[in-house]
């Protein structure tokens, strides 16, 4: 059995939801924009069709896109007739799908890496960095879901923003799922509230659907009712996930994060960011030096094609947003909970990781 087959069995064993898998030489991607109506799997059969899938979302969250780049690699050495180049130019083609999110840049960079001890056994590297990539992310989850759970207590309601969960990440619970799926695990009864998120709905469609999967009870918002909710006393404590931690504990995460965390330090709710060592980014200083993703307009505008807008109506889609670290009560990460002076706090946990990755 290959290294792939293996994980593929231990998906199985373990209940979890593989967001991108290998199979007969494509790859096979959960088309995410059609959850929760129909489970559909795609086929991306070249690199390029993966990069498409990416920018248009059909496989989205950091995590689950960190992934792709190094099954992207993976694929692209399988055709690349044991030419480094080829590989290396797939890695530069999928950084540069979607900004924001440094897992992709992180994994691709990895991959990279480690095409220059490969020799004649390219795809061998490939895939064994690939499955120890995704191996290590699973890791992360469990790990960081663990640690997040001790800040959860017994009859809390914990609000959730866009889709920070299992196919978004490696398949456990992504890094805010996997906080609240481990807290429902130990017995502690939970409710969850999820943000719709528009303009692509992804805690409706996809934060709802897993939600109801494992079994949470929860409970739907549209974005702007969060304000309501905290003030009265219908949330206990925030957790989202993270595209991008700066190195100053700044938080970019899905657009309307930072509306939800003002609001939260206003009430005087715990706001917590769920992330890995691999999201914390110490070459950028503050949440000021991200990029933040622009999308087309068109997405505001319509919904799954319908106009929502009178014909040329101007919108804007800044795809995240900047939370500044004052409004963040702690960094729930595989090593532990970091709270603030951030900038020295997260520089120690650096430190302390073996091996910084997803
Ligand atoms: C991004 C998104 C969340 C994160 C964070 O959405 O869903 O902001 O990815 O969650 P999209 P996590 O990819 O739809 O723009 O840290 O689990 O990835």
């Amino acid at each position: 059995m290959t290294d792939i087959q293996q994980l593929v069995q231990r998906y199985q064993e373990e209940n979890l939801a593989l967001p991108i898998w290998l199979e007969e030489g494509t790859l096979k991607v959960i088309d995410q924009t059609k959850l929760p109506f129909s489970e559909e799997i795609m086929t991306c059969s070249t690199v390029e069709d993966l990069g498409e899938a990416i920018r248009s979302m059909q496989i989205r969250g950091s995590g689950a896109i960190g992934i792709c780049g190094a099954y992207g690699l993976y694929l692209a050495a399988l055709v690349s007739d044991g030419d480094p180049e080829t590989v290396k130019e797939a890695g530069v083609l999928l950084k540069s799908t979607r900004p924001t999110a440094v897992n992709l840049m992180k994994t691709v960079d990895e991959m990279t890496a480690s095409i220059e001890g490969a020799g004649q056994d390219l795809i061998r590297t490939m895939e064994a960095k690939a499955v120890e990539i995704l191996e290590r992310q699973l890791a992360f989850e469990y790990e960081l879901g663990r640690h997040g759970a001790e800040l959860i207590e017994d009859g809390d309601t914990v609000m959730t923003h866009c889709h920070s969960g299992a196919l978004g990440g490696a398949g456990f619970g992504g890094r805010a799922l996997s906080v609240i799926r481990t807290a429902h695990e130990q017995g502690k009864k939970i409710h969850v509230i999820t943000c719709e998120t528009r303009p692509y709905l992804q805690g409706a469609r996809i934060t709802a659907y897993e939600l109801k999967k494992f079994g949470i009870p929860h409970t739907l918002i549209t974005d702007n009712m969060s304000g309501f909710c905290m003030s009265t006393g219908r949330i206990d404590k925030v957790v989202v996930g993270s595209d991008r931690v700066s190195a100053n504990g700044d938080l970019a995460n899905k657009v309307g994060t930072y509306m939800h965390a003002l609001a939260a330090k206003e009430h005087d709710i715990p706001f917590y960011t769920a992330t890995s060592s691999h999201t914390i980014d110490f070459e950028t200083p503050s949440g000021a030096d991200i990029e933040v993703e622009m999308r087309d307009a068109s997405e505001v505008t319509h919904m799954k094609g319908i106009a929502i807008a009178p014909e040329g109506t101007n919108a804007l889609y800044p795809s995240f947003d900047i939370t500044p670290n004052a409004l963040i009560s702690g960094i729930i990460t595989e090593k532990g909970v970091i709270t603030a002076p951030f900038s020295t706090n997260l520089k120690k946990v650096n430190a302390q990781a073996d091996k910084v990755s997803q």
